[in-house]
């Protein structure tokens, strides 16, 4: 009791016993933008009761950096919600999955498999311009009719994440891909989203209409995802590894064998199943959502568009398809991206941090159990940091010559940091990048007539989507001559 000056608290809001912080909770506002107002109020950093959890919500990208990189290991915790239990099987994959041997040696793994596919035969970069090529040819035909793009962007980033985890790939129609589609956003709706369940575990015996969705969904989902994982046992050789599965079945069987730097990990079925259901479920709706907030932009800011146009037309010319090598060559389009993931964050609480022991955030007292979420809608809007935050601005990113990339903030974190950064950065930045560049080398992307513009607000959930639209995807008259030339070329 001596030791007050140490023993600081951060502010809390109001709690009441039982039902926590609750009623000052109620807001019209997604959760991100109401933790970002009570900052207001109560600070960069404060505490509110869930239940019975307290939970510290971070504002700032200096207690953010010090939670997840400085004492990155100490929050390394994840908390266990009713929904990602049923997601995860009271998780048993990387994301939501507690901090443990099992949880470490597991992240490894997928790790270096995923690292192995940048020098990979089938390289990454070859199955990317493949989707995105045969991306290119349906959109050709779609040529000038209004539609919605999301399908075709989801198979596209749907195929690359099913070449990676189980080297197959789904045709335009495809009923399994259908209803990949379908028992996907059923999860996104529905998990970790009606935190009411997640602060009440007890509510789940009351019958819960989201509850049965996620359910059902999941169970479609395990069972696609089974029959891959039989498939790939079936055929499975030590000697050649063809995919993340084959890498996973090999780290297995090694943790099996008596391997002593590996024993005691204990992975099992359900593991690698989870693990698989983590990469293909973060690699398709986290590109997927970028994409589509990407082209939202575009249409709402044809300037942007056109620069990128121009920058294309400049360095890669119309010979020849965009390449990874051009990356550091098309500074405006990477700016473009970066704009993107700053001004519409994937995740923008990231996943909630549990606190391993007891420590400390700023000058504050944080107890071991704490949840801790990171408010990166906050930093990416933080008004001391970046000027006017809601501007869509690409340019922020360049230098005065408009030439060199820079990061004008600390600020920015759109794949985290730390012990758990996101594992598929890199496989997404190739994504983003090639996707947009070959669809902006060929097309003009704009509003279909007679249509608003794209709703840029989006819906708050376990990713920010935006709202689905429209939009008119036209060849360029340049594209088109072009072609022509080349055709004229064949024929003689
Ligand atoms: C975690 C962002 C794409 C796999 C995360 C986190 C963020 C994030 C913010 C949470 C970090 C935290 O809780 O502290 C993004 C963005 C993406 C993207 C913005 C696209 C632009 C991907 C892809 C994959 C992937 C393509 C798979 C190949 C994961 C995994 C985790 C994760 C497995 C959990 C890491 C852990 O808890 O240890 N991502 N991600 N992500 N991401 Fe991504
Ligand atoms: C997306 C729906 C899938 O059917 C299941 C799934 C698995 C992993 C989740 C992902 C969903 C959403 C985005 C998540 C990802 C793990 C890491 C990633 C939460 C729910 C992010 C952005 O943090």
């Amino acid at each position: 009791r001596g030791f007050l000056a140490v023993d600081r608290s951060p502010p809390s809001l109001p709690a009441l016993p039982i039902i926590g912080s609750i009623l000052s909770l109620h807001s019209d506002s997604p959760p991100h933008i109401f933790f970002q107002q009570l900052q207001k109020k109560y600070g960069d950093i404060y505490s509110l009761k869930m239940g019975s959890h307290n939970v510290l919500i971070i504002n700032n990208h200096l207690h953010a950096r010090e939670v997840l990189l400085k004492k990155g290991k100490t929050f390394a915790g994840r908390p266990r919600t009713v929904t990602t239990d049923l997601l995860t099987r009271d998780g048993k994959d990387i994301a939501f999955g507690d901090y443990s041997v099992t949880w470490k040696f597991h992240r490894k793994v997928v790790h270096g498999a995923l690292c192995m596919f940048g020098e990979g035969a089938a390289s990454i970069e070859e199955i990317i311009s493949r989707e995105a090529s045969s991306m290119c040819e349906v959109l050709t035909e779609m040529q000038s009719t209004a539609v919605d793009l999301a399908p075709e962007l989801t198979r596209a980033v749907t195929n690359v994440v099913c070449s990676l985890c189980f080297s197959s790939s789904y045709k335009r129609g495809d009923a399994e891909f259908e209803s990949m589609l379908q028992y996907s956003q059923g999860i996104v709706d529905t998990v970790a989203k009606d935190s009411l369940v997640d602060i009440f575990p007890w509510l789940q015996i009351f019958p819960n209409e989201d509850l049965r969705i996620l359910k059902q969904c999941v169970s479609i989902r395990d069972r696609l995802l089974q029959k891959k994982y039989e498939e790939h046992k079936a055929d499975y050789s030590d000697n050649i590894q063809r995919d993340l599965l084959d890498a996973l079945l090999r780290a297995k069987r090694s943790s099996e064998n008596n391997n002593t730097s590996t024993q005691g990990v204990g992975l099992t079925d359900d593991h690698l199943l989870m693990t698989v259901g983590d990469i293909f479920g973060a690699g398709v709706e986290t590109t997927t959502t970028v994409l589509k907030w990407s082209i939202a932009y575009l249409i709402h800011y044809p300037q942007v568009q056109k620069k990128i146009q121009e920058e294309l037309d400049i360095k890669i010319g119309r010979d020849r398809h965009p390449q990874l090598s051009d990356r550091g060559n098309l500074p405006y389009l990477e700016a473009t991206i970066r704009e993107v993931l700053r001004i519409r964050p994937v995740s923008p609480l990231l996943i909630p941090h549990v606190a391993l022991k007891d420590t400390s955030i700023g000058e504050y007292t944080v107890r071991r159990g704490a949840r801790v979420i990171v408010n990166l809608w906050a930093l990416h809007h933080d008004e001391n940091e970046w000027k006017n935050p809601e501007l869509f601005d690409p340019g922020r990113f360049l230098d005065e010559e408009g030439r060199g990339l820079r990061y004008p903030s600390a600020s920015y974190l759109p794949f985290g940091a730390g012990v758990r950064v996101c594992l598929g950065e890199a496989l997404a930045k190739m994504e983003l990048f090639l996707f947009l560049a070959w669809i902006l080398q060929r097309f003009t992307l704009e509003v279909p007539p007679g249509q608003p513009l794209p709703e840029l607000r989006g819906k708050f959930g376990v990713v920010l989507q935006p709202l689905r639209y429209e939009v008119k995807a036209r060849l360029r008259e340049e594209w088109k001559k072009q072609q022509q030339v080349l055709q004229s070329k064949d024929v003689k």
